[in-house]
């Protein structure tokens, strides 16, 4: 039995439920808070969550996890058989999370947690990320799902990084970077998915407490 361990308002976590959900696989949870104890540490040597226990030992790192479980159990694929057109999703993860989430990402302490980012920093962070939002234009479809046809592992990424840039460029740079792309539209059908919703009401309902919680 797997057990997911993290918390209901991690856009990584969400990410890997998500994909554990739509694929059916059966799985327990932990609740865990990434505030550097040594079990987490001993578990997650990055001190982040999500983790995952398995029969064989813990993973980290979400597309890790993402990529073991879809290897691990193939129903329900969330990636295509298709080479090129795999890694086509695995572009658009690539753009989604590495060029456009962890640059934002910079945006969280000043946008959720009460903190000060420099001007410095939110003109070199809205630099980056208006070329990569408009790279991922340049490759997302939209149609109806980010690469397509088919639901994916971008999707499960998308569905949940998203609203957090959104929130984020709005709040500190005075502007939702993402407005030039069809992603509210987008975002309103995913909404439609019944795990999406159950995941989006969790994360709704457990923020007050987590901010409060996180807020310095
Ligand atoms: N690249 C990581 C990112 C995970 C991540 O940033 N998790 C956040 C919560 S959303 C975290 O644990 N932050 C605590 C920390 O970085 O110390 C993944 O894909 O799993």
């Amino acid at each position: 039995m797997l057990t997911l361990c993290g918390f209901a308002v991690s856009n990584y976590h969400n990410k890997v439920k998500l994909a554990l959900l739509e694929k059916g696989i059966a799985f327990d949870e932990q609740e865990v808070f990434p505030l550097g104890s040594p079990a987490l540490m001993a578990k997650s040597p990055l001190g982040k969550i999500p983790y995952i226990e398995t029969a064989d030992g813990v993973l980290v790192e979400s597309q890790v996890i993402v990529d073991y479980i879809e290897a691990r159990y193939p129903q329900q694929p969330l990636i295509p058989a298709d080479p090129f057109r795999a890694a086509q999703v695995r572009e658009l993860l690539t753009f989604l999370e590495l060029h456009i989430e962890l640059v934002a990402r910079e945006l969280y302490a000043e946008a959720f947690f009460g903190g000060k980012v420099s001007d410095d920093v939110k003109q070199q962070v809205a630099a980056k990320l208006k070329k990569s939002i408009a790279a991922l234009g340049a490759r997302a479809k939209f149609a109806p799902y980010l690469a397509g046809d088919t639901f994916s592992m971008a999707d499960c990424a998308a569905i949940f990084h998203f609203p957090a840039v959104s929130a984020a460029t709005t709040k500190v740079l005075g502007e939702d970077l993402l407005a030039g792309l069809p992603v509210k539209q987008y975002l309103e059908r995913m909404e439609q998915m019944p795990n999406v919703q159950t995941l989006k009401a969790a994360q709704v309902a457990s923020f007050p407490a987590f901010v409060a919680a996180h807020t310095g």
